[in-house]
């Protein structure tokens, strides 16, 4: 096959002072964290979506990518091209996985037969690069939003035909996924939501979508696929309204319908700031339901209010998400899912390698620096500290839950006030951090 990026070798790492822009300054795969190669720890991603399907349009104007291997048809003979493109490009970037969307990766057919027919092709194709490269499958997942016929929603839908529809595409991505040795499988909302609480009945959506998972999780086990299932929290975008808004409604949906067992949170940046939260909030709120699975790795722009998909730089960001991944144990099953896409003005071939790069770059510095302020100490201290009261007295008898009111009552009437309070010291913990990067 001709190469699609000929000016472009393996990516290298080069170390901080190098200023080739196609090489890593900080992502040294081989390198040892606490105990584990960078490459293990941050489990890169790269999307079939943004990355090899997205053109740069926008709602005021078409796309501007440049893609020379495209030929503009929606052939599967296209498809497949295509997928030999995108292992290309993922191996010379480096990244160990990928993930899809069904709808992504083969064109939609005229029936649900024939879309089927045209996603084996190309899954032929998936399976034979993924065997050449190396380069494994992090999650699969159903497109169950673009199709006109998904405008009420999919497992939401107020028509019945249209769920049996969206379980049938679950059913079969399930199944591609699980043949090319998919760790995972998402479920992101999609058009799960509404747009008026006047013309829906949400309780009965809700229980409809508990009855798809709840398909998914059988049909699962039945085919005996292992992987781990995901849900995707996103507050907004398409719907006013998505049902699965943030971690704490994605959690209380799955305990509620008895689903939690089955499910870990995918945490998207981007979504998290739509939710009014920050990605930090996020993690915390799924490790600590032991539900953190794995992230989708972008961000938003402090002055849009939407979905703007970049790829992440910004150091803070990324220190702060590798703390609390760090902290609830590291990736196992997940990963550092890029989902997000170079700029409509950045349409250039090369530009999804410096996007890329960047990304990675930014994610390797901010693990070794998590790593740095976990091994100094004094974070984790302070935090302990400021709860000291809890570890002895009358704090460790609330815990153990053998304290009463009356009790407490008699405690404090004795002493007449709480003991002082101590300074939270927000500034004192921001320059700390700042000492590390
Ligand atoms: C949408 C989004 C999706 C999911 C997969 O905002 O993040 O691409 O990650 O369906
Ligand atoms: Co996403």
């Amino acid at each position: 096959m001709k190469t699609a990026f000929p000016k472009i070798n393996k990516i290298a790492y080069e170390g901080p002072n190098s200023r080739h822009p196609l090489a890593f300054k900080h992502y040294n795969a081989d390198e040892i964290v606490e105990g584990k190669t960078m490459r293990d720890h941050l489990r890169f991603a790269v999307v079939y979506w943004h990355t090899f399907r997205g053109t740069g349009s926008d709602p005021f104007g078409p796309g501007t990518a440049i893609r020379p291997w495209d030929d503009g048809t929606n052939s599967v003979k296209n498809a497949q091209n295509r997928a030999r493109v995108a292992f290309e490009f993922i191996e010379k970037l480096g990244a160990p996985f990928y993930a899809w969307h069904d709808r992504d990766v083969a064109p939609e057919g005229r029936s649900l037969g024939e879309s089927n027919k045209n996603f084996d092709a190309v899954a032929k194709v998936l399976k034979e690069e993924q065997k050449r490269t190396g380069i494994k499958l992090l999650w699969g997942t159903a497109n169950l939003f673009s199709n006109p016929r998904f405008v009420h929603g999919a497992g939401t839908s107020c028509n019945a035909d249209v769920f049996a529809f969206a379980a049938a595409q679950i059913k079969k991505a399930l199944e591609v996924t699980h043949e090319l040795g998919g760790a995972g499988y998402t479920f992101w909302g999609g058009r799960e939501g509404y747009m008026t609480l006047l013309n829906t009945d949400m309780k009965r959506e809700l229980d409809h979508l508990a009855k798809l998972l709840h398909m998914a999780v059988a049909y699962k086990k039945q085919i005996g696929f292992k992987g781990q299932f995901y849900i995707e929290p996103k507050p907004k975008e398409p719907t006013k309204h998505q049902y699965d808004s943030d971690a704490a409604a994605c959690l209380n949906f799955l305990r509620e319908y008895d689903l939690l067992p089955h499910f870990k949170l995918n945490i998207e940046t981007n979504h998290a700031t739509l939710a009014g939260h920050t990605m930090q909030h996020e993690l915390e709120v799924s490790g600590a339901a032991n539900a953190l699975g794995s992230i989708d790795a972008n961000t938003g722009d402090e002055l849009l209010g939407w979905d703007t998909d970049q790829f992440p730089t910004s150091i803070y960001l990324t220190t702060h998400t590798m703390l609390a991944i760090l902290k609830y144990g590291g990736l196992t099953t997940g990963g550092v899912n890029f989902d997000a896409k170079v700029r409509r003005e950045s349409f250039e071939p090369v530009d999804l390698f410096h996007a890329h790069i960047g990304g990675m770059d930014a994610f390797a510095r901010g693990l070794k620096i998590a790593a740095a302020i976990r091994k100094d100490g004094r974070l984790a201290e302070f935090v302990k500290n400021r709860y000291a009261s809890w570890d002895s007295g009358i704090g460790a008898k609330i815990e153990s839950g053998k304290a009463t009111m009356r009790e407490l009552e008699t405690y404090i009437l004795k002493q007449g006030d709480a003991k002082t309070n101590v300074s939270g010291r927000q500034e004192f913990l921001e320059n700390l951090i700042n000492e590390f990067i």
